[in-house]
């Protein structure tokens, strides 16, 4: 039953508890709580929404000791920030909450029903069984829930809010993060980014004393985390996390300013983690003085007095609220155990990793122009911004100068800062931001300086970007451009083809050109799909490879192989740089008659093309310029030895780099890289 004070419920309270004030102490808690103007109905109802979480998870407790559900992180004692905060933003903006937040849901009002049925694994749950607890997201109620990892959270927020500013949309969005989170490099990226940027967001540190075993003191060597605002150029605030009138109170005013002016704040509230970490590792490293000490600031008793106080509430009226809430949780819940266990195939669970995408052919038109690689990199860039309004680009001097190998030169002149934007050095938090731009409808190519780099962005992509659709049906509109390569004596940071980190990982897509011309058609395909999609770009090939490129905008489709040249000898399967030295090679071996194909995506990976052309010739030989171990060029030999053997006259040959960093010196990377070895390895396939 909702609460309304125009009706005449309402009189019913007020009589009890006119009668109920008569003998009530003034506790020393009612002093604390500030109700400005706030009506009695909202003074109410954020009680009724703190109780809800908290009798949920008194439920849950029992459901774990009976064994029906598994792990079980408490939030109990720390409901007034989740419910304070989701309180005070509309239900169109976006919340990004953790895994002690179940306030949060429960406050944006989703069916209990759901909630129990994620957490069962079954299908009336977010995930299809996929991922559990708290790891989930719903567009529907404009919430995105966690990775394991914590830090890119906020990271996610700070994009969610890049699109709010540039939408002009005047939403708040706010992130939450445990103390222990916040010695994360995320925390540190995410709020410099919103800093530099003026974005909307509330970061919000629930300080709960301990990150799993680990006290405050052992965490940090500041006394409030909200100090650290200062070193980032942000206003912050410390706020008390159990008095839900001064969380809801202040970061309504603090929602509504940033809306207005928009602009990062960091709030700090001081709570208490009252249970264990998760509910079967306890709390014996906790001392009981201060377990007890907190235990009398419950935010839920607190409230509770002091509505009682106010004349608002009575024990009597408490109970009907009990009882109500009693009710919808035992009748979803019931709904929830009656649900059947979810069942899928192999072939949905395939299907789920990727959202489905309709490549539309965009055919060349025929005025074309030799231009190198590089130029063909940046006209399907630019046509891209000029195709698509919600478009766009972040990197490391992106913008006025044009990027390191000025792929965006003279961008900002056409499409403005706003969308070529350059990032602090922060790699992390701009995979992540990216992915808060695609959760916010809109569609992110980001330049890594150098491919090395990606290493510090690594964690969101594997486990942000890939894993997002499969988890729960949000998919990662995300370029990650990446020029990479050896060849040009950069050494062993700067010269990686590192394709092999992201081939291992499903969810991602791996496009990886040789020529000016599949360069162009390609990476507007992979900017058109929907998926995250890894794009690599030999540097040297930048400049010294030309081709006649269309002009116009066009389209090529991922995942197919093209064939360079045919021929009945060999298979030479290749991508990228090693596709000019299979060239040379068979140029300089003009009796070689072989199909050449060159695979210009690696994931997907264009298995027909090479079970085709391997049952023709009936040997095959793959040359790459990674490493071998480990590399893409060992799943093709084994899917050949798989599915071509009865067809094959020799072995599969690999032929890779060395095992080692990649050297500077010129003659050592010579030395390094396998160009001068595909010739007699090419001749000893031959002879077999
Ligand atoms: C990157 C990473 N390292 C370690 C963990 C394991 N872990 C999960 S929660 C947690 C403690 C988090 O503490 P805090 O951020 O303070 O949040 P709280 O659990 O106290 O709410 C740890 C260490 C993790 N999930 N991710």
């Amino acid at each position: 039953m909702a609460l309304c004070f125009d009706e005449p419920f309402f009189f019913l309270i007020f009589e009890y508890s006119f009668k109920v004030n008569q003998s009530m102490p003034t506790t020393e808690e009612s002093m604390l709580y500030k109700k400005g103007n706030l009506t009695n109905d909202t003074l109410i109802s954020l009680y009724k929404k703190m109780l809800k979480p908290r009798m949920i998870e008194e439920k849950m407790l029992i459901l774990l000791r009976q064994g029906k559900i598994s792990k079980w992180f408490g939030g109990i004692g720390q409901e007034a920030i989740a419910v304070g905060v989701t309180s005070a933003l509309t239900k169109d903006e976006y919340v990004l909450p953790m895994h002690r937040n179940l306030g949060v849901f429960t406050t944006r009002e989703i069916p209990l029903y759901r909630l129990f049925s994620q957490w069962q694994g079954k299908a009336n749950g977010f995930t299809n069984g996929r991922d559990r607890s708290f790891h989930f997201g719903t567009q529907e109620f404009n919430i995105v829930g966690m990775i394991s990892h914590l830090g890119p959270q906020l990271g996610v927020a700070s994009g969610i809010a890049l699109a709010n500013k540039l939408k002009e949309n005047k939403h708040a969005c706010a992130v939450f993060t445990g103390e222990g989170g916040t010695s994360e490099g995320d925390f540190h990226e995410a709020l410099n980014v919103a800093s530099v940027w003026s974005l909307p967001v509330l970061f919000c540190i629930e300080n709960n004393g301990y990150g799993l075993s680990t006290p405050t003191s052992e965490q940090y060597n500041c006394e409030h985390l909200a100090d650290r605002g200062k070193g980032y150029g942000m206003e912050s605030h410390v706020i008390d996390g159990n008095n839900i009138l001064e969380v809801y109170t202040k970061v309504s005013e603090l929602a509504d300013s940033i809306r207005e002016n928009p602009r990062p704040i960091l709030l700090e509230f001081k709570t208490f983690r009252m249970r264990g970490h998760e509910e079967a590792s306890g709390t014996k490293y906790v001392p009981k003085e201060l377990m007890d000490r907190w235990a009398a600031k419950d935010p839920i008793d607190m409230y509770r007095n002091f509505l009682m106080f106010e004349g608002l509430l009575t024990t009597q009226i408490d109970e009907v609220f009990r009882k109500e809430i009693s009710t919808e949780i035992n009748e979803n819940l019931q709904r929830a155990f009656d649900e059947d266990k979810i069942t899928s195939t192999k072939s949905k669970e395939l299907n789920d990793v990727y959202q489905d995408s309709v490549y539309k052919e965009v055919n060349p038109n025929e005025k074309k122009e030799n231009i190198r690689f590089v130029d063909a990199v940046s006209e399907g860039l630019k046509q891209s911004m000029e195709k698509h309004d919600d478009l766009i680009i972040m990197g490391q001097d992106v913008a006025e100068y044009g990027g390191v190998f000025k792929i965006t030169n003279e961008f900002i002149n056409h499409f403005g800062k706003e969308r070529v934007r350059n990032t602090p050095i922060c790699e992390s938090a701009i995979v992540s931001a990216a992915y808060g731009l695609s959760v916010n409808g809109m569609k992110a190519v980001m330049e890594m300086q150098f491919a090395d780099f990606v290493s510090s962005g690594f964690n969101p992509i594997v486990n942000l970007l890939a894993k997002s659709h499969y988890r729960w049906n949000q998919n990662a509109d995300v370029v990650v451009r990446m020029p990479c390569g050896a060849g040009v004596g950069a050494g062993p940071f700067h010269s990686q083809t590192n394709e092999a980190w992201f081939t291992k990982t499903p969810g991602l897509k791996v496009v990886y050109p040789a020529f000016p011309y599949d360069a162009k058609g390609l990476l507007t395909s992979a900017i058109n799909d929907p998926n995250p999609v890894l794009f690599f770009e030999h540097k040297a090939l930048y400049r010294s490879i030309y081709q006649d490129v269309p002009t116009d905008y066009y389209t090529l489709p991922l995942g197919k192989a093209s064939l360079l040249k045919e021929g009945t000898d060999i298979t030479i399967i290749t991508y990228g740089s090693a596709v000019h030295w299979a060239l040379d090679t068979l140029a300089k071996n003009p009796e070689i008659t072989a199909d050449l194909i060159d695979l210009r995506s690696l994931q997907p990976l264009d298995t027909e093309a090479i079970y085709t052309s391997v049952k023709k010739t009936g040997k095959a030989i793959i040359l790459q310029e990674d490493s071998l171990f480990g590399s893409i060029s060992s799943d093709i030999s084994a899917m050949i030895m798989e599915n071509c053997f009865e067809y094959l006259d020799g072995p599969v040959k690999r032929v890779a780099s060395m095992e080692t960093p990649i050297p500077f010196d010129q003659g050592l990377e010579q030395q390094y890289l396998p160009k001068n070895e595909f010739e007699a390895a090419l001749k000893e396939v031959l002879e077999y």
